[in-house]
């Protein structure tokens, strides 16, 4: 007798912000939406992904919450500065001007753990981004400047994707870094 396909969730960690951060980003989206067209990312849906791991077998998320539990996790500050676009995806994205010091390390110390544990993640050179709007449509020139936005990172999450035909839905499955 064959036996059941293992399932699996669509996995990735992420800086999540506070619901008056998001906000403060999604200020950003009507004067972009105005430009570029495309379809706006739902304000509780912001976030700027730390590492991609796409299907995940359910057997291992126990490892995976250990991965992320030996990750050194120090607060910082993450300031979007700037608006811009990709075409190869049609994204139109919130951007720091540099990657700060404290994500760089986050990343890299994820990354490692991830690898330590056997997890296999996208590590394409890191981008932190926000996508703010998708299926949007742009040239090389530069978007208008926008009032910058603070995020404080107060810790990581574990988040599942469950998107649908109507978009992407994120849950977030664990916090990790943060003080009790
Ligand atoms: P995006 O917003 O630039 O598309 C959930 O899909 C999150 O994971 C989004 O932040 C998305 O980035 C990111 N993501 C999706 N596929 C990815 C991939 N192959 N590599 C890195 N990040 C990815």
């Amino acid at each position: 007798m064959e036996s059941a396909p293992e399932k699996s969730r669509r996995l990735f960690f992420a800086q999540w912000p506070t619901a008056a951060e998001s906000e403060a980003l999604a200020c950003w989206q009507a004067p972009l939406l105005q430009r570029c067209g495309g379809k706006v990312m739902q304000t509780d849906t912001l976030h700027c992904t730390l590492a991609f791991l796409g299907e995940v077998a359910e057997h291992r998320l126990e490892a995976l919450r250990l991965a992320a539990q030996e990750v050194a996790f120090r607060p910082f500050g993450l300031t979007w500065r700037g608006a811009h676009y990709w075409g190869h995806n049609h994204i139109v994205y919130a951007a720091p001007d540099a990657i700060p010091p404290a994500l760089g390390a986050l990343v890299a110390a994820l990354q490692d753990s991830l690898r330590a544990h056997r997890f296999r993640f996208e590590d394409r050179p890191y981008k932190p981004h926000v996508t703010l709007l998708r299926h949007a449509s742009w040239t090389d020139a530069p978007l208008p400047s926008m009032p910058a936005v603070h995020w404080q990172a107060r810790d990581f999450v574990l988040v599942q994707s469950l998107g649908d035909a109507h978009g992407a839905r994120y849950e977030v499955l664990c916090r990790f870094g943060g003080r009790a």
